[in-house]
C-alpha cells in the first residue's frame, strides 16, 4: 500500500516538539536544497509543503504523519540561509541540536545534500554532529536530474567516504527518481531501526554527545569542528544562484 503523508501540526519551539511521541524521522537540509519539493514528491502532491520563493524565511517545524504506518516525518527548518543573522543561525542550531539530542523516539535523521555541489561545510557539520551523537543517518542527494549519471555516482562515492561507508540515496523531486526507494528506506528505518545493513549504524554509536551544532559556522566560514571536514574537499562557492538560497 502506498503511504500517505499528511501535515498534522506546525510548531515553533522545543516545548511544542515534545508533544509528539510516535516514532520520528527528521528531515534536514540547507536552505534551497529541495526539501519542500521532496516532501511534495513523497506525498505525491504539488503543494503540501510550500516551495519557497524567499528561502530561509520559514522557521517552522512541520510534523507530517505517515499513514497507515503512524510515524512522523519532521521537517526541520532549512539551515545556512546566507541572509540570516548570526543570531538566527545560532537559534536554529540550538533548537535542532537539542531536538536531535533529546527526542526519545527519533529513529533517524535524513540529511538532504545537493548532488551538484561539493560537500558544504554546514552539511559536514550536521552529519558529523549526527554521527558523533549516534543518530542513524539517512543521507539523500537531491536534484539528481540536474547531474549526469557519472556525476551522481561520483558524488555518492564522495559522501560515502565522508560518512564512513553510508552511500546516499539519489533522488529527484522533479522526475520522481528514487522517491520510492526513499519511502522504502524511511519505512524500514522505523520498523527495523536500520536501513542498509550495519553500515548505517554508527561505529561510534555510543559516543558521548560532546559536539555542538550551535558552534557551526555560517556557510563558507571556518570549520566548526576540527574533524568535520576530514576527507572532504574545501567547500567551493556555489556558482548557480539556486544552490545557495540566495
Ligand atoms: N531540477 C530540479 N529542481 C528542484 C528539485 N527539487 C527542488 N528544485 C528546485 O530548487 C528550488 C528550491 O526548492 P525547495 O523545495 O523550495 O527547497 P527548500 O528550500 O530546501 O525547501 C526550487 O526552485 C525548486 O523548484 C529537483 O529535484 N530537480
Ligand atoms: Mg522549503
Amino acid at each position: 500500500m502506498q503511504p500517505v503523508l499528511e501535515l498534522e501540526a506546525t510548531v515553533y519551539t522545543l516545548e511544542q516538539m515534545r508533544a509528539f511521541d510516535a516514532p520520528q524521522i527528521a528531515l534536514a537540509g540547507r536552505s534551497n536544497v529541495g526539501k519542500s519539493s521532496l516532501v511534495n514528491a513523497l506525498a505525491r502532491r504539488k503543494a503540501l509543503a510550500k516551495i519557497s520563493a524567499t528561502p530561509g524565511k520559514t522557521r517552522s517545524i512541520n510534523y507530517y504523519r505517515v499513514k497507515p504506518d503512524g510515524f512522523y516525518v519532521v521537517d526541520l527548518p532549512g539551515y545556512g540561509y546566507a541572509k540570516c543573522s548570526k543570531e538566527e543561525r545560532q537559534k536554529w542550531a540550538e533548537l535542532i541540536e537539542r531536538y536531535l539530542s533529546t527526542c526519545p523516539t527519533l529513529k533517524a535523521l535524513t540529511v538532504l545534500l545537493d548532488s551538484r555541489l561539493e560537500p558544504q561545510q554546514l552539511d559536514l557539520d550536521l552529519t558529523s554532529f549526527a554521527r558523533k551523537s549516534g543518530i542513524t543517518l539517512l543521507p539523500v542527494l537531491t536534484k539528481a536530474d540536474k547531474c549526469s549519471q557519472r556525476e551522481r555516482a561520483e558524488r555518492q562515492r564522495q559522501w560515502r567516504d565522508i560518512l564512513g561507508g553510508i552511500a546516499p540515496l539519489v533522488v529527484s523531486a522533479k522526475t520522481g527518481m528514487g522517491v520510492d526507494n526513499l519511502w522504502a528506506s524511511l519505512r524500514k528505518v522505523v520498523t527495523v531501526g536500520e536501513v542498509r545493513g550495519s553500515a548505517l549504524l554508527d561505529p561510534f554509536g555510543s559516543a558521548k554527545r560532546d559536539v555542538s551544532l550551535a558552534d557551526a559556522a555560517p556557510q563558507g566560514g571556518p570549520a566548526a569542528h576540527p574533524d568535520a571536514a576530514v576527507d572532504a574537499p574545501a567547500p567551493r562557492p556555489a556558482s548557480e544562484s539556486d544552490a545557495t538560497g540566495e
